[in-house]
């Protein structure tokens, strides 16, 4: 579903097995060095969701290639498979599209009463489309408009294997996490709290 033009809500994208897949494989990105962090910002505030990053190391407000906020260790790779599923990810919610060379994965970990305020993201230097996969927990999701954190939004519920594609005029737009559904999450799949995983191509 279309909540403004090219931002693209598909339910259900990713089947449970390739749910599991992925879970296992942040699993094992979670793990040091340059693993799950805590993010501070530079007003001396914690963001509350937890991350970790693949191919660029993102921190308040800019990418490295080492976990400049964290241990110091090289930032892990971003590996072929996951800029294939970003690019069918992208085909599957926009249509057709450029070959888009993803680079980087930002994995934010949602447990307890995690959220993540309105923002904006303009680090990346690229108009690439932003390719989100949520696993676990169910979240409400909050798209603003491109002008002010305020209002007017839209709330969505995002499910785990949920994908959303944010391209074209919303790629700029404010958006948020206002909460997360302990517990929603489908016990198959045995993740307690939130993942999302986020796709983008650095233009660096
Ligand atoms: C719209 N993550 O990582 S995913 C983020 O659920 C982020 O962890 C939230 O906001 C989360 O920056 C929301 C949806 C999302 C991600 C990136 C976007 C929406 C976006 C970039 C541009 C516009
Ligand atoms: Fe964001």
């Amino acid at each position: 579903a279309q909540v403004a033009p090219g931002a693209v809500h598909v339910p259900d994208w990713l089947a449970p097995e390739a749910q599991r897949e992925l879970l296992a494989a942040c699993r094992d990105w979670a793990r040091p060095p340059a693993g799950l962090r805590t993010v501070r910002t530079p007003g001396g505030g914690t963001m509350t969701a937890r991350q970790v990053c693949l191919g660029w190391h993102w921190y308040p407000y800019a990418y490295a290639r080492t976990a400049v906020d964290g241990d110091g260790a090289p930032v892990k790779p971003f590996p072929a498979w996951l800029g294939e599923l970003g690019r069918r990810a992208a085909v599957a919610a926009l249509g057709p599209q450029e070959p888009y060379a993803y680079d980087i994965a930002l994995i934010n970990f949602y447990d307890g009463d995690a959220r993540m305020g309105m923002h904006r993201d303009s680090d990346e230097k690229a108009d690439a489309p932003v390719v989100s996969l949520s696993l676990g927990d169910t979240c409400l999701f909050r798209f603003g408009n491109t002008e002010t954190r305020a209002k007017p939004y839209t709330d969505v519920e995002l499910r785990s294997g949920d994908l959303f594609v944010f391209g074209g005029p919303s790629r700029l737009a404010y958006h948020g996490v206002p909460w997360v559904y302990g517990g929603t999450g489908p016990t198959e799949l045995g993740l307690s709290g939130r993942l999302n995983i986020t796709l983008r191509v650095s233009g660096l």
